[in-house]
Parts: C-alpha cells; structure tokens; sequence
C-alpha cells in the first residue's frame, strides 16, 4: 500500500502547530509537510510557503509531494472574523473550495475539517446542544463552519471524498497561542498566572462554554481520521465534548496552585458572541461511532497547563 504523505495547510495556527508535530511522530517527519502563508521561526523543515486562496497553488503542492491526506486548519476564527465579515467569508471558503476540488480530482485519501460549536446559536437546548441541533451561527466564522459541514457532506456523496469533521470547541494547550478567537481567555489566563500577573477577562464570570484540553483535541482528531469509514454516520461535522467551565471556575482552579492570582471581568464584543453558543455538547453520536471519550478534566488540565508554562 503506498505510504501516506500529509499536507497540513495552517500549520503555524494553535492547532496545526501541535497536530504538524504528532503527525510527523506518527507518520515521519519526511511524510509531513507543514504550509501556511509564511515560514515560522523555528519550523523550518518540511515547510512551504503555501497561499492556500490559489487552487494552483494548492494543486502544484499535492500533485509534486504526491498527498494523500490533507489536514485544512487555515480559518480566520470567530472574534477576529467579526472585524472584517466579507474577508473572512471568503477567506474561509476559498480556501476550503481549493482543498476540496484539489482533493477530488487528485485522488487525496482522507480530508480533515474542522469545525465549531460556532456552529450553533439560538433555538437550542444550551445545556445538552445536541448534534441535530439547528445550526443557526451568529458570527461570519459560523457561517462558513456551517456552509463548510454541507460542502464536506456534498464532496462525500457527490464524489465519495473521504472528508472527516469535528465541532471543536475552544481549545486550551500551551504549546501554542490561539488566534482571535472567543475562547482565548482561556489560553491567557494561564500564562498570566505562571508570571504572578492578574488577569483581565473578556467574558463574565459565569460563561459557561464547551472547552477541551490539546491532549483530547489532537487524540479525538486522529481516532477520527483513522476510524473504520464504514463506522462513520455523521459526513457534515461531529460534536464532540471535552469538559464545560466558566472563567470563574477556571480562575479557582488556577488558585489551587496560585492562592493570590486575581481576575477581573471586563466583558466585551465576545460576551455577545459567547452568549449565543452552547454551554454542554451531547457526543453520543461521536461516542457511538468511534468510541470517543475525554481524558482532561479542568483540575488535570489546569496541573497539565501549569507544569508546562512554569
Ligand atoms: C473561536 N477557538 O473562539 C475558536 C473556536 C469554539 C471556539 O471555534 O473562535
């Protein structure tokens, strides 16, 4: 069986730098290429320079390193998205569009996609969002997560493209900072506390949003992209759930190992977007399907993060 060659397009993102890493683990280093618009510091090898909006682009980098799968992290986030609607969408879209059709008429194995639980807005049940829910998104990021699910539904039954999916919700890690998101609070509030500094919080202190720790995200990606296809019900986009918390229970774990940290709450644009997401994702199907289950609690997250930042 010829040996599989991995395109990882933003991998310089919070995500992709941690995903390239325990790709080339998995698959050696030479059998994973990382992209993103501009070389990283520090991840030079196996690098290229790859503007994923031009389809020739993209093609000229599958067709030459003969990819077999393709891992499309490149997204502006939720937040961010906000500042420039229109640039986003298209941002988002198009370069979804190359990775797909690149992917159809070259034969790529496996495509990865990852969406969000921005997916989701009002009309649902916040405390147990299941994954029939309506996908009703209040930011230009959830638009194109949700258009992004029914185009990855569409290339598999249309084309029989293997596209594979998760709803991530906020991702917490320490290897890597995230981007514009609304659940970066959650990022920085660690590295604030491992320099004794206070923490001013964009959100109030009971929002509650679906969270998951690096170590669940990257293993619930893999299980899913090496699950038996035959196994997989679900071609738009799986929830999958982690742990829920808000910044002031996030603030207390912290104190466990840092009694003087102290937060202040100064919510801001994002609090309007928070509000509008779920508070607790239902994964049953994901459960079902390929035995997903978390490992990271918030308490081993936050001894996890700790050890890793101090
Ligand atoms: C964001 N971190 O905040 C991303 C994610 C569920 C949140 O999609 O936009």
């Amino acid at each position: 069986m010829n040996k599989d060659v991995i395109l990882i397009v933003g991998s310089n993102g919070q995500l992709g730098t941690v995903l390239t890493e325990k790709l080339r683990l998995n698959y050696g280093a030479v059998n994973v290429i990382a992209s993103d618009l501009y070389k990283k510091i520090g991840s030079e090898d196996n690098f290229i320079t790859l503007d994923a909006t031009d389809f020739k682009a993209v093609e000229e980098v599958v067709l030459k390193n003969k990819i077999t799968q393709i891992y499309h992290l490149a997204a502006i986030l939720s937040a961010k998205g906000e500042q420039n609607p229109l640039g986003t969408w298209d941002l988002n879209m198009k370069t979804l569009f190359n990775v797909l059709e690149v992917s159809r008429l070259h034969k790529v194995k496996k495509v990865f996609f990852p969406s969000s639980i921005a997916v989701f807005g009002e009309n649902i049940d916040k405390e147990n969002t299941l994954q029939s829910s309506n996908l009703t998104p209040t930011t230009v990021y959830g638009m194109s997560k949700v258009a992004g699910e029914n185009w990855a539904n569409y290339y598999f039954k249309k084309y029989g493209l293997d596209v594979r999916s998760l709803r991530y919700p906020g991702v917490i890690g320490y290897q890597s900072l995230p981007g514009g998101g609304t659940t970066d609070y959650a990022v920085d509030i660690f590295h604030k506390a491992v320099k004794n500094e206070s923490f001013e919080c964009f959100l109030d202190a009971s929002t509650m949003l679906p969270m998951m720790y690096m170590d669940d995200v990257i293993r619930a990606t893999l299980e899913l992209m090496e699950a038996d296809k035959e196994k997989l019900t679900i071609r738009t986009s799986y929830n999958i759930a982690g742990m829920s918390f808000n910044p002031e229970q996030i603030a207390l774990s912290i104190k466990e190992y840092y009694p003087d940290f102290k937060i202040a709450y100064k919510p801001d644009f994002r609090q309007v977007i928070a509000n509008s997401w779920p508070k607790c994702i239902d994964d049953t199907a994901a459960r079902n399907d390929w035995n997903w289950k978390p490992e990271y609690n918030l308490n081993l997250m936050t001894k996890t993060m700790i050890e890793n930042l101090k």
